[in-house]
């Protein structure tokens, strides 16, 4: 019988953090650098747009005027998709196929700098830790308020990933219960922690860092990972070497770690097509539910869709959505790429 080997045969991942599997076929992956020959639409956009409704002093949607901001600035979504009204409500312990409970929640929207043709890799080191420092405040801002159990923190970039403005901006929605996936790394970190007395990501990381297969980044306080379970092809995971549960723990050193991680990690992305790479990323830390929680571990997943060129992306549909996930380039190959690429934005290198 032939020996199996994960570079060749297909297999299935194991997912620890959702407990969840993947479906990997690389016999079926054409290496994605190859062939891509067509034109990207390199728009140039200009510092200021007077339509945009994210630019200082313009005017939203709901007639408010955005003040001349010069660094980050953090408004209340207007149309948020949670509300803070709290509602009577009577659950029905017998209810089950028409279970519902209501939700409470703020929704922000986050603005990176007030420059409009800037995404984070194209900005300065100072200007990224602005926007860590941000998220630090929001995180400590919305997790005390009682009813606040998690706060989710995220970018979308990229008009393919729903996108609805090119202003480099993300997004907060904090809410009163976790989200199902949320729930599950909960779940499975506690087991974890409860089993070996330490984190699932600080063993997790100690072992890739001696594999050394998937690595991207590996600096003094963060790494930069594709997952053995990897999903999307170029997924990646920005790690805290240092076992913290929360943005808030980090020393004013890490802050700056973790904005170079994310200006390398981001420009790494730019540079395989040469264009703005698109993704959906956000941070993965403790609910604020005021418990103590020892089992988080910080940690930030990027999902781009991207998959052979600047416009083919890779589609979760049919067996993904009636199966599992599936991929075909091997996680190890999307590292041994990204690693190889340069971590100076392709941009940059033109001035
Ligand atoms: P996305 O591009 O990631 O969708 O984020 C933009 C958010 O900005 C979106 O959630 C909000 C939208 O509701 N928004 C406002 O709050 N005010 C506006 O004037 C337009 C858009």
């Amino acid at each position: 019988m032939k020996e199996f080997n994960h570079n060749n045969d297909p297999h299935r991942r194991y997912n620890p953090l959702i407990n969840e599997w993947v479906l990997v076929s690389p016999h079926r992956a054409t290496r994605p650098w190859q062939g891509q020959t067509e034109e990207v639409n390199q728009e140039t956009r200009p510092e200021f747009d007077p339509t945009c409704y994210l630019c200082p002093g313009n005017v939203r949607a709901n007639g408010e005027q955005n003040p001349a901001y010069e660094s980050t600035y953090v408004f209340d979504n207007d149309f948020a998709a949670l509300k803070q009204e709290e509602l009577h409500f009577e659950e029905n312990p017998d209810e089950f196929f028409f279970k519902a409970q209501p939700e409470r929640g703020i929704s922000r929207v986050v603005c990176f700098s007030p420059r409009h043709d800037l995404t984070l890799p194209e900005m300065d080191l100072e200007t990224i830790e602005n926007v860590v420092k941000t998220w630090q405040f929001q995180y400590e801002d919305l997790g005390k308020i009682d009813f606040i159990n998690h706060v989710q923190i995220f970018e979308n970039k990229g008009a393919i990933m729903g996108c609805s403005n090119p202003h480099p901006h993300g997004q907060i929605w904090a809410q009163s219960s976790l989200p199902t996936l949320v729930r599950k790394t909960q779940d499975n970190l506690s087991a974890y922690y409860q089993k070996h007395g330490k984190t699932l990501l600080e063993n997790y990381l100690e072992q890739e860092l001696e594999k050394n297969e998937r690595i991207v980044i590996d600096n003094e306080h963060f790494v930069a990972l594709v997952p053995f379970w990897a999903i999307w092809p170029f997924e990646t995971m920005i790690i805290s070497k240092r076992p913290v549960s929360k943005i808030t723990d980090f020393t004013p050193v890490e802050v700056s770690d973790y904005a170079k991680t994310l200006k390398e990690l981001t420009s790494k992305y730019d540079n395989v097509f040469n264009t703005s790479f698109p993704y959906s990323s956000g941070i993965h830390q403790a609910p604020t539910d005021a418990k103590e929680h020892p089992e988080w571990h910080f940690h930030m997943h990027f999902y781009p869709p991207l998959l052979r060129s600047a416009s083919v992306k890779k589609f979760m549909v049919g067996y993904e959505m009636m199966g599992e996930s599936q991929r075909d380039i091997t996680p190890e190959k999307s590292a041994e790429l990204l690693r190889s690429l340069s971590s100076v934005h392709y941009k940059a290198k033109d001035v």
